[in-house]
This record gives structure tokens, C-alpha cells and sequence, in this order.
């Protein structure tokens, strides 16, 4: 409502697109929403980390079009609530001229309806739920890749490689963990393996003991986990402490040292398998940010650099279409990223229709703890 009448104000003083730069050497803003408090709050650092230097590096070089970037920083806690009321604020107070962002699928996709009614252009480089960009709005984009594909590589993993035979699927009710979880689930199915049980868990518990003994009694020789690592470190460390050895595989919302943290050490995470896209960090594109961040003394890992190839879409975007006086438009950059390649850190990159990537590059990753820079990594050829 609110937005909507926002949208009202901007036709009637007559500027054609979204908010940000008008002329001369004003700045451009950009939206940097994500978890900087909460429990996802160390993927919030990754995101901010990934855009603070893209936008350092971009402003080194002159900025888009002569003009420099503010980086607006945005904390939605993956509260869905405090999501739209952050993508109000951006859109409406800030004028953004775009936005990179949300980390949860559970915010980015209420968030994304505001920035489409203001016409601004949102890169997520983290939400992987199919819907955030199967919903028709023009100008929201990804970084990332999908659960759909994530959950074919996790049930095919589950079952050729590690031959599951009985398998519990647990999830966190949330829009990302349990839709996960689904895909993973239908994709078992097709491969004839039905699930011995499907539970869900509560966000914020911590004790799951009366889950494992559940888990114990079923046989489960595997547990998918669909959620994020702050369950999934309590719930692997209390399994391993109750003496069920079965397999845990999970997904995306586990590539963050806070896995570690939250399971009380790297003996319980050691072993603990995930479905992840190719790793950016071994990317040629990439080598000399991540000797940077390295220097800066963080280790870029998860989404840090995503996030980095979403400034660097943005401003990509923003430069190609951005006339002389004019105002960054949403719709004319979505359509450019659309029908144009981005040279990102990640290496090059182009966007499909609803805003997705073209490119799909899931993997299986084990924890190893092989290194300080190397805790995970993708797992060989008929290893296990
Ligand atoms: N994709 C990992 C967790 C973020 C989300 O999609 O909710």
C-alpha cells in the first residue's frame, strides 16, 4: 500500500524511473539488505564483505558513469516483516537506484514485490527458492542458483554415491529449508526411494534430542537436512552424540564458518556433506579479490563473492543504460541484463527471462577441515 502510493507521487512529479542520481557528480545508491543481526547473521557479513569491496573497486575506477556509489547497508534480521519494511525505507526514503539483496528466500520475496511496484532492480545473490523469480516481476534477478537444481544433485548424491537405503528428511518449516527439502524429497521419489521420515523442526530450538531418538528408531542410514546451520549444528553435533552415525547431507544454508560454531566444533561437522555451486574462490576470474580479501584477513567463502558479481551486475547494468541527467531505471537494466553478459568475479554471466542464470553448476562438498582457507570442499570423483 504504502509503495503503491509511492509509485502514485513519483508519476505525479514526473520522473520517469526509479530514485538515485539525477545529474552532475551525484551518487549513486545501492541497497546492501541481508541478516546483520540474527541468526543468519554471518551470511549478512558475507554479503556486506562482497559488496564493500566491489563497490571500493568500482568507485577506484571512476565510479558508473563518473558517478560514485554509496553502498546503503539494510539489516531485515530474515525477518519477512522487516524485510518489507526495509525495502520501504530503501526504496522510498533512501531512493536507491537498486538494490543486492536479500540473503533469505523467506524476506527476498516480500522485499522484491516492493522494489518491483518502485520499478528498482534487485540482485540476490543467496535466495535460492524457485519462486523468488517465478512470481513475474520483471526486475528481480539472482546470483545464485535454484533448490529445483539443487534438490536433483542432492537425491542423486543420496542415492548413487552414498546409496542410501533409508533416508529421514528433516526440514525448518522456513520458505528456503523446507522447499529445499521438498525438491530433494521429489527427486528421491523418482528414484523409488521414499523417505522413512519427514519431520519438521522448530527455528531456535536447540535441543533436538527427542528428534534423534525419532531419527534412531526409523534406521535412517542418511539425514537430509534442508535449513540453516543454526539447526543444523546442533542437530548433527546432538546425533553424533546420541551414536547415530548416518550420513548428513544439506544444502546452501550451511556454507558458513557459523556451522562450525553452532555444531561446537569441527569434530562433530567433520564428514557432513552439502550441495553447493562451483566455488567462485577457484575461479581464475576471481584470484586476485580473493588474495585481497585474504590479505583484509576474511576468508571469502559462501556468498561473499556472489554478492561482489551482484554490485558488479548492477553497476554493469547501470552504465550501459543510465543516460546523461537521467535517473536509473529498473526496467531498462533488468532488460539489458537480460540480453547481455556480465564479466563478473565469478566469471562470465548471463540472466534467463525471469532473472535466473543460465548457468548451473551444483556440486557435492564434504567438510574436510583440510586447511584454514579449505574447511570444505567439492568431493572427487567417486569419493565419498
Ligand atoms: N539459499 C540459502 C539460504 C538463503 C535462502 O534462500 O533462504
Amino acid at each position: 500500500m504504502f509503495s503503491r502510493l509511492f509509485v502514485g507521487l513519483v508519476c505525479a512529479v514526473g520522473i520517469a524511473g526509479s530514485g538515485g542520481v539525477a545529474s552532475g557528480k551525484d551518487k549513486i545508491k545501492i541497497g546492501l539488505a541481508g541478516p546483520f543481526s540474527g541468526f543468519a547473521a554471518s551470511f549478512g557479513e558475507q554479503l556486506w564483505q562482497g559488496g564493500q569491496l566491489a563497490v571500493k573497486h568500482i568507485n577506484a575506477k571512476g565510479g558508473i558513469n563518473g558517478h560514485k556509489i554509496e553502498l546503503i547497508k539494510a539489516d531485515d534480521a530474515c525477518e519477512p516483516k522487516q524485510a518489507v519494511a526495509v525495502a520501504n525505507k530503501l526504496t522510498v526514503k533512501d531512493k536507491v537506484a537498486a538494490v543486492v539483496g536479500h540473503f533469505c528466500s523467506s524476506s527476498t520475496m516480500p522485499a522484491s514485490t516492493v522494489y518491483a511496484e518502485n520499478n528498482v532492480l534487485m540482485i540476490t545473490p543467496a535466495s535460492t527458492n524457485p519462486k523468488v523469480t517465478t512470481r513475474g516481476l520483471q526486475t528481480v534477478f539472482r546470483t545464485c542458483g535454484r533448490d529445483d537444481q539443487q534438490g536433483v544433485v542432492a537425491a542423486n548424491f543420496i542415492t548413487q554415491r552414498l546409496k542410501a537405503k533409508r533416508i529421514a528428511i528433516v526440514h525448518d518449516k522456513d520458505t528456503y529449508g523446507q522447499g529445499f527439502a521438498d525438491e530433494v524429497r521429489i527427486n528421491l521419489r523418482k528414484a523409488k526411494l521414499k523417505e522413512v521420515l519427514y519431520e519438521g523442526l522448530t527455528r531456535g530450538e536447540k535441543d533436538f534430542s527427542a528428534l534423534v531418538t525419532k531419527i534412531k528408531s526409523v534406521k535412517a542410514d542418511t539425514v537430509f537436512f534442508g535449513g540453516v546451520h543454526s539447526e543444523a549444528g546442533p542437530l548433527v553435533r546432538q546425533m553424533r552424540q546420541q551414536g547415530l552415525k548416518a550420513h548428513f547431507v544439506s544444502g546452501d544454508g550451511i556454507v558458513s564458518d557459523e556451522m562450525v560454531v553452532t555444531a561446537g566444533g569441527s569434530k562433530f561437522v567433520k564428514g557432513v556433506y552439502m550441495t553447493f555451486a562451483r566455488d567462485p574462490r577457484e575461479q581464475p576470474a576471481g584470484k586476485k579479490i580473493v588474495a585481497e580479501y585474504r590479505k583484509m584477513g576474511f576468508e571469502p567463502e559462501g556468498y561473499t563473492l556472489y554478492t561482489y558479481a551482484a554490485v558488479q551486475a548492477v553497476a554493469a547494468a547501470m552504465a550501459a543504460t543510465l543516460g546523461k541527467n537521467s535517473r536509473p531505471n529498473g526496467m531498462k537494466m533488468a532488460k539489458w541484463l537480460k540480453s547481455n553478459k556480465v564479466n563478473t568475479v565469478m566469471g562470465s554471466r548471463t540472466w534467463d527471462k525471469n532473472g535466473d542464470l543460465t548457468t548451473i553448476d551444483y556440486v557435492v562438498y564434504k567438510w574436510t577441515f583440510e586447511s584454514k582457507n579449505k574447511k570444505y570442499r567439492e568431493l572427487r570423483r567417486n569419493e565419498l
